[in-house]
């Protein structure tokens, strides 16, 4: 199953988009009507993408764009794959946390790791991700 670095990139942006598509509802059922089912749902989305090994997706010629694919990953983020993984690390561990809040059903269990996980989407973004 090795994707060529074009494809990489896609699916690794295809892997956030997708965290970031379950976290709005999250977002969104903590901010109106809560409904655990689609929260426990979301959450459980979120934990297996972020534990799902996406750093494989990092190979090489995925530091650059490629032709139409376009990267916001900095270079920077290649030169410390230690530091990248043990963030990535925290994201599971986070999401983890998250999916296990929402197996409860309870809202405000729920609030704490929500923010928990965002904090650590965004501990990658500020060193490793260009605007
Ligand atoms: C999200 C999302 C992100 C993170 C970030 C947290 O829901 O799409 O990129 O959380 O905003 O600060």
């Amino acid at each position: 199953a090795d994707l060529s670095p074009e494809e990489q990139i896609e699916t690794r942006q295809a892997g956030y988009a997708f965290m970031a598509w379950n976290m709005g509802k999250i977002k969104a059922n903590l901010e109106g009507e809560y409904n655990a089912d689609q929260v426990r749902a979301a959450a459980n989305v979120v934990a297996a993408i972020a534990n799902s090994g996406m750093g494989a997706l990092y190979g090489p010629g995925t530091d650059k764009n490629v032709g139409a694919v376009k990267t916001r990953a900095k270079p920077e983020l290649f030169q410390n794959l230690e530091d990248v993984g043990k963030l990535a690390r925290d994201l599971g561990t986070a999401a983890n946390a998250l999916a296990a809040a929402a197996a409860t059903g309870e809202a405000n269990a729920v609030k704490s790791a929500f923010a928990d996980v965002g904090a650590a989407c965004k501990a990658c973004h500020q060193k490793y991700r260009a605007d």
